[in-house]
């Protein structure tokens, strides 16, 4: 882990602009192993790319429909993450958190749909900075979480927390 962020976050700007959905309900957390795209045979949220002209509210609920055919209920933003990617262009990612939903959780094309326990997260199959920030989505803290990715790998991290957004 370098010591030192090469990279200034002040003026750092998301060339990718993206979203993530984390329905929280009864104990347990609804996921997805990612069938294609970005991440494909990952275990994730839902979620995926800012279309112009769409909100990043708009689009956590439109990729939440296309992936599992589930409808959020009063989405609640709770982070921002900043990728700073060796093999891609840059990406921030909106994080949101919800309470209920409706639909029946569905596999698609996209993802097939996981609900997980709490404290059965399977980190091991997820993106690898995704430990230090999910955990504050489960608590329902804000949070910004920077990261410096070569490859796969995070090469620096940096989490606050206590945001207003
Ligand atoms: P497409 O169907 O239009 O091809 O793609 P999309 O669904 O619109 O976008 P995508 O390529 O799937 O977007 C990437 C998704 O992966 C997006 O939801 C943000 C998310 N993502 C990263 N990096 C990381 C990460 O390190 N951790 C987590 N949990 N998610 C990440 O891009």
């Amino acid at each position: 882990m370098m010591s030192e962020s090469p990279i200034d976050w002040t003026i750092w700007q998301g060339e990718m602009l993206a979203t993530l959905m984390f329905v929280i309900k009864d104990g347990q957390i609804l996921l997805i192993e990612k069938k294609r795209g970005l991440g494909a045979g990952k275990i994730n949220g839902p979620g995926g790319k800012i279309e112009p002209g769409e909100t990043a509210l708009e689009a956590v609920i439109r990729e939440t429909q296309e992936e599992l055919l589930v409808t959020p209920h009063d989405p609640v933003k709770l982070g921002e993450l900043r990728f700073s990617m060796s093999d891609c262009p840059d990406i921030l990612c909106h994080v949101y958190r919800s309470e209920d939903f409706s639909g029946t959780p569905t596999e698609t094309d996209e993802a097939v749909p996981a609900w997980t326990a709490l404290d059965e997260i399977p980190y091991h199959r997820m993106w690898e900075d995704d430990r230090h920030w999910l955990p504050l989505v489960i608590e329902g803290k804000t949070f910004i979480g920077n990261f410096i990715f070569e490859g796969e790998r995070v090469l620096w991290k940096e989490i606050l927390t206590d945001l207003v957004w």
